[in-house]
């Protein structure tokens, strides 16, 4: 991260030491750690919509591996406008969240829940349009894909 002072970086290291407890950042770790950047950067002490959280955590684990290692943390905080707008965008990233999880199995939709998806939403498809999405050619789409693909936010 050369976009990042040695300052900034060993500030975050002790935030994810402090929230992570020397472990790597699972969700129930990275929310409370959540919670308080956004407070910090609200100047507010509101608590932080769940779901939209959850939201979150799932963008920032690059990797898929169901935390937060201090490399995607640092990622996360480069693009910490982006993510804390995202709260803003509540009504949209819940409903993006739900329709992803009601057509994808363990955070990855096959060709075939994405047919039926775009069947039962009634929406114009063409045999290409999962393979534009899926950009990195594997076989599914997961959560990431789906979201630059809805332009949505
Ligand atoms: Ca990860
Ligand atoms: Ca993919």
């Amino acid at each position: 991260m050369n976009t990042m002072t040695d300052h900034t970086i060993k500030t975050l290291k002790i935030v994810y030491n402090k929230y992570g407890k020397g472990n790597l950042l699972t969700f129930d770790r990275f929310l409370p750690c959540l919670e308080k950047l956004c407070n910090i950067m609200n100047n507010t002490n509101t608590s932080v919509d769940h779901r939209v959280a959850y939201v979150i955590f799932l963008l920032a684990d690059e990797d898929k591996s169901g935390d937060i290692n201090f490399d995607e943390f640092q990622k996360f905080w480069v693009k910490r406008h982006y993510y804390f707008g995202l709260f803003s965008k509540k009504d949209r990233v819940i409903k993006s969240y739900n329709l992803f999880k009601k057509y994808s199995t363990h955070g990855c939709m096959s060709i075939h829940q994405f047919v039926e998806m775009m069947d039962e939403l009634g929406v114009y498809y063409e045999e290409n349009d999962f393979n534009s999405i899926n950009r990195n050619d594997d076989d599914v789409i997961t959560f990431d894909e789906f979201v630059q693909w809805l332009k949505w936010y």
